[in-house]
């Protein structure tokens, strides 16, 4: 699928402004693939459709989980977390897209997982690090993350599990399995 195509059929699908924080993901992900040598066009689509579900309304968002075969656990964490795994079903459903290495970088974008592949890692690490965000200890990640793509997540998932704690907030495992993962890399 070319991009303008893929963007005409997310277009409808976000605000203005979570539309913009995409294309910017977009470029950002398209950078990072050229520099660790990740299949571009893959990249491309993947980030285009990260956050398609994420203007949908949380009712929906539920009933998706509990309909398909989605961890069931998700309920019981934060809302944020639903519309990674959800997306990557409906993208599927709704755009036709079946590249499994597509579908799970969109699946896993917010919490990441054990054992990322490349492609997720680019999504992850774009996500975080566009040129739109400001976090805490940002400018660190985004130097890291051209230099050495582990040490970019590692940074990036460790802001997130502390920001989380830091505000007495649950932490899904799989966002403590990637943090653990990225840790042993980068030692
Ligand atoms: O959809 P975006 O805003 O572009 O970004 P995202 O999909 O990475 O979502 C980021 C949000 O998800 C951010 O507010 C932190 C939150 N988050 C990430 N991991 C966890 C989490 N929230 C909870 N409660 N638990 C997690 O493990
Ligand atoms: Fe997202
Ligand atoms: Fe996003
Ligand atoms: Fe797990």
């Amino acid at each position: 699928m070319e991009r303008n195509e893929a963007l005409d059929i997310l277009k409808p699908q976000l605000k203005q402004e979570r539309y913009d924080h995409t294309v910017r993901v977009m470029e950002t992900a398209i950078q990072l693939a050229q520099t660790y040598n990740v299949d571009v066009k893959k990249t491309e689509i993947a980030a285009i459709f990260h956050d398609y579900a994420k203007n949908r309304p949380l009712d929906e968002l539920k009933r998706w989980i509990k309909s398909t075969y989605l961890p069931k656990d998700l309920l019981h964490y934060h809302h944020e977390l639903w519309h990674g795994p959800v997306g990557a079903k409906l993208v599927e459903k709704e755009v036709g897209i079946h590249d499994r290495e597509i579908l799970d970088a969109i699946q896993y974008h917010t919490t990441g997982r054990a054992h990322m592949t490349m492609l997720d890692k680019v999504i992850f690490l774009a996500d975080y690090i566009e040129p739109g965000r400001k976090f805490p200890g940002l400018e660190e990640v985004r130097k890291a993350a051209w230099e050495d793509i582990n040490k970019g997540c590692w940074l990036a998932s460790q802001n997130t599990v502390s920001f989380l704690m830091s505000k007495s907030q649950p932490v899904y495992p799989e966002t403590f399995h990637a943090y653990n993962a990225f840790t042993r890399m980068v030692k």
